[in-house]
């Protein structure tokens, strides 16, 4: 696994330092430190958005919830909800904070809504 590099905040770092007259009467004396600031970018928190088996959700349902909250083909749509009937549990997509939010609270109140017990839940990654 290669590594890419991480980079941190914005850091304002001493580039050079230049003598200066001591004895000014600035109460400043010696060397004046010249900074830069370097602009820096964070990457974001990424959050994994599962779904949930259970024994009554049709599977039909379970594909629609998936083409139309993760925006999935059919045929994709198809392999995640057979890979969470087999194994439990399967992504659908990953996203930051607010959006994975968004997509729980979207498929859990359509399934509400449907009277089906479909679980969906947001794992950090
Ligand atoms: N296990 C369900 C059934 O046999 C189908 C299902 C798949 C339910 C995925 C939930 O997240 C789920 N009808």
């Amino acid at each position: 696994m290669s590594e890419v590099p991480r980079q941190g905040n914005p850091t304002t770092r001493p580039v050079a330092a230049t003598p200066r007259a001591p004895g000014n009467g600035d109460g400043r004396s010696g060397t004046a430190v010249i900074t830069r600031t370097k602009p820096r970018t964070k990457r974001p928190n990424l959050y994994r958005v599962l779904l949930l088996n259970d024994d009554y959700t049709p599977m039909e349902f379970v594909v629609h919830v998936v083409e139309r909250f993760f925006n999935k083909s059919r045929e994709d749509a198809t392999r995640i909800m057979l890979h969470v009937h087999q194994n439990g549990v399967g992504e659908c997509g990953i996203f930051t904070y607010e959006v994975a939010e968004t997509k729980v609270t979207q498929v859990m109140d359509f399934a509400r809504k449907h009277q089906h017990p479909l679980q969906c839940v947001m794992e950090k990654k």
